[in-house]
Parts: C-alpha cells; sequence; structure tokens
C-alpha cells in the first residue's frame, strides 16, 4: 500500500474531523518521522507539544517494554507500586504537595473545573452551584462538551450546546478586564500562560503576575494550563516561571508521557487537591502502571536531558533565524522557547499552502488558525538539523 491507499481507506471509513496533510507517517525516530513511501521530515509539531523527549525515545520505550511485562492496568480499586512514585517526582520536581492523575488533558482541565468548584463550596463559601470560573478568549482547553462551553471559537462550540453554564469570558492578556469579572461567587481564573491554538499568542510582560496577585488579593484560584506550554517546552519547566508565577493549580499532559501514551494531571498543594474525597472523581485508566512507569520515564528524561534549557538555547535561536529570513510574507515571528509562531499577512494566502511546500522539502509542520505557522520540534534539536531546515523555511516563505 502506498501514500494515497491509506489516505483513501482514512476517507472512506474514518470520520472527517480532520483536515491532516497528506503524509502517511509509518516511523519516527528522535526529530525524524519517515512516510510510507521511505521519505524522511523533521518533525517541527512534535504532536502539539507531546513529544518534547522526541519520538520512541530509549529509555521511555525501555520503560514501557519493561512494565508491559509486568502489569498494565489495576484500576484505582487497587493499589500499584508505580503511582506512589511517579506522585513522589512529580511533587519533587514541581513543587506541588499533590497531583490526580488522569489521561488526556481535558480530562485534567474537567479536573481541575471539578475542583475549583468544590473549593469554592467547601473553602470560600460560595453558595452551592453558583461557582464562577472566569476563562480568556481564543482559548484552548479541550473538547468535552463542558470545555466547548466556554471556547470562544466557533467551529469547537456552535454545533454543540446546550452549553455548561458557570463560565465568564475575558479577552486573553488584559488582567483589569479579570479584577472587573470577579464576583463573591469566583471560584477560579482559568487561563493558557501562552495561547498555542490561539496562534501562539504571547500576553503582554506582568500579565500573569498581575493576574496571580489580584486572585490572591480576592481569594480566588490561579489555575494554569500549562498542558501545551508545560514540562520544558518554552525553555522553563512551566511558562508560568517566566514571571515568578506558582499557579494554585497546574494542569499538564502531553510530554508527560513523551508521546507514548496518554497521561496527563493535575498539580496544586494539599490545601486544595486535598479536598477531593473518594468517590469524587476518577477514571479507569488514569493513574495506571504503565501510565505511570512511562510518565517516570518521561519526567526523568525532561530532566536529566535539561530540556527546558534546551528549548531556551535552540529556541532562542531557531527564533532569532527565522526573524531574519526576509519574506514579503511574514508579518511577525514571536515564541518562547521552542514555542514559535510565525504569523503570515492576510495578503499570503493562508499558512496551510505554506505547510504543503515545506511538507514537500521534507518539514513537517502545521498551520494554526488561517495564518500562523507553528514551529514546536522536540526539545531535543541540535542547532545543525535547524541550520539544515532553515534554507527550505527561507525558500517556503518566499514563494510567490
Ligand atoms: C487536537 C489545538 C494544540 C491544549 C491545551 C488542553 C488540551 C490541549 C493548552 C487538551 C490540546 C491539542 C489537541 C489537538 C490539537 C492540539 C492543539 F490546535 F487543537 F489547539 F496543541 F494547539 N489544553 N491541544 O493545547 O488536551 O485532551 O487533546 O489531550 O487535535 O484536538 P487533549
Amino acid at each position: 500500500m502506498n501514500t494515497q491507499d491509506y489516505i483513501a481507506l482514512e476517507e472512506k471509513y474514518g470520520a472527517h474531523n480532520y483536515h491532516p496533510l497528506d503524509v502517511v507517517i509509518t516511523r519516527g525516530e528522535g526529530v525524524w518521522v519517515y512516510d510510507v513511501d521511505g521519505k524522511k521530515y523533521l518533525d517541527c509539531l512534535s504532536a502539539y507539544s507531546a513529544l518534547n523527549q522526541g519520538h520512541v525515545h530509549p529509555q521511555i520505550l525501555n520503560a514501557l517494554l519493561e512494565q508491559a511485562k509486568k502489569i498494565t492496568l489495576t484500576s484505582r480499586a487497587f493499589r500499584n507500586d508505580q503511582l506512589p512514585l511517579l506522585y513522589k517526582e512529580l511533587s519533587e520536581m514541581t513543587g506541588y504537595d499533590m497531583s490526580l492523575p488522569m489521561n488526556s488533558g481535558a480530562e485534567a482541565v474537567e479536573t481541575a473545573v471539578k475542583l475549583v468548584r468544590k473549593w469554592a463550596y467547601r473553602v470560600k463559601g460560595v453558595p452551592r452551584h453558583q461557582a464562577e470560573i472566569i476563562t480568556a478568549a481564543g482559548n484552548f482547553h479541550g473538547r468535552t462538551t463542558t470545555i466547548v462551553s466556554f471556547s470562544t471559537e466557533p467551529s469547537y462550540r456552535d454545533d454543540f450546546g446546550p452549553f455548561t453554564p458557570g463560565f465568564i469570558t475575558v479577552p486573553y492578556g488584559d488582567a483589569s478586564a479579570i479584577e472587573k469579572a470577579i464576583t463573591k461567587n469566583t471560584a477560579a481564573v482559568l487561563l493558557e500562560p501562552i495561547q498555542g491554538e490561539g496562534g501562539v499568542i504571547i500576553p503582554p510582560a506582568g500579565y500573569l503576575k498581575k493576574v496571580a496577585e489580584i486572585c490572591r488579593k480576592n481569594n480566588v484560584l490561579f489555575a494554569a494550563d500549562e498542558i501545551q506550554t508545560g514540562l520544558g517546552r518554552t525553555g522553563k519547566l512551566f511558562a508560568c516561571e517566566y514571571e515568578g508565577v506558582r499557579p494554585d493549580i497546574v494542569i499538564v499532559g502531553k510530554a508527560l508521557a513523551g508521546g507514548f501514551y496518554p497521561v496527563s494531571a493535575i498539580l496544586a498543594d494539599k490545601s486544595i487537591l486535598g479536598l477531593f474525597t473518594p468517590g469524587e472523581h476518577g477514571s479507569t485508566f488514569g493513574g495506571n502502571p504503565l501510565a505511570a512507569a512511562v510518565a517516570r520515564a518521561a519526567l526523568a528524561v525532561i530532566r536529566d536531558e535539561k530540556l527546558a534549557e534546551r528549548a531556551e538555547k535552540m529556541g532562542t535561536y531557531f527564533m532569532e533565524q527565522l526573524a531574519e529570513i526576509p519574506s514579503p510574507h511574514v508579518k511577525e515571528v514571536r515564541g518562547k522557547g521552542l514555542l514559535i509562531g510565525v504569523e503570515l499577512k492576510p495578503s499570503a494566502g493562508g499558512a496551510r499552502r505554506f505547510c504543503e511546500a515545506m511538507q514537500k522539502k521534507g518539514i513537517l509542520a502545521k498551520e494554526t488558525h488561517e495564518n500562523v505557522i507553528r514551529f514546536a520540534p522536540p526539545l531535543i534539536i541540535e542547532k545543525d538539523t535547524i541550520d539544515w531546515a532553515l534554507p527550505s523555511v527561507r525558500e517556503v516563505l518566499n514563494m510567490k
């Protein structure tokens, strides 16, 4: 079977809820992937930051294989010997007392929504079922019915109501809008430190710090969705660190398992995360021993290979080089660490055709919204590889 055969099958038998590039990947190693016709590509998407450690990292692979031979699933009805170690290592690495593991990012966001509501009723004294959560326009936190209730993107939301109440939308990047939106019933503010899907939108300097202060002053929790920005991607373990902010709740996913497995979690101190009692929340697969073993190895790689530092160094270099490319189409190059967005002018005719042109040259990137090309390679990328890619990127950014 060749590329066209696979695409035909997928189009015939699969739901059409995506518009992928027409490349059929069969193998990956480090920053590289290979298609079914044997062509090699540099992966500049990293599965939306789930592959910070690179494809099929040997150390994580080994943890997966070894654990799979022993025990894969116990359910949380019984304990297993991997989850306690994941808890401890997550706490030591992040400085939070506790964590709660789930599978997808959206489930972890749902977990945070439930937790801040419970905190509002049991600690803050908000009347039951009246808690409000403030979210930002342009957000992306996942695709469950509750989460799309506070999306502002019509295609994510419009056909999927009725919606979950209790969410207030404010513009992103404006701390005073949050202050104004707070009422006596506000439980939390939920934000991405950088809006990834929004188009790599970096808020004004001082925004997160101000938001954290406003939250503290008003007895409101600050929950940061670091599912995409966290675990080294932006050049720090968490993007909030750039402003010295320690959110009350941090939500992680994606790179927490290095692309091998869906593992997500929320992190918080005991005064907050200690509020859940048996039966109030859970998941068949959340915290299973295979997931925990994989996540432990994925975290060890982030720490031992100093991936945050690498992201900072390589990201600064890559972004500088991209910004120096003369191009009639580029409006702005922005980013932090290895989360980089190249925004094209409206006259460029959309980012999609540039991604398709890069694909022909062996570079896989994906457009976000109409006009932004996202460059987010695995954090293990070397300078030589960036230098290999730049001439092709330059050519593409100069096409007619
Ligand atoms: C898809 C986007 C990125 C996220 C943040 C929660 C989640 C995500 C900040 C939910 C997930 C993914 C989902 C993926 C594409 C991708 C994405 F373009 F859709 F928005 F990365 F930019 N919070 N983002 O970025 O995590 O439940 O998916 O594990 O195809 O929907 P999930």
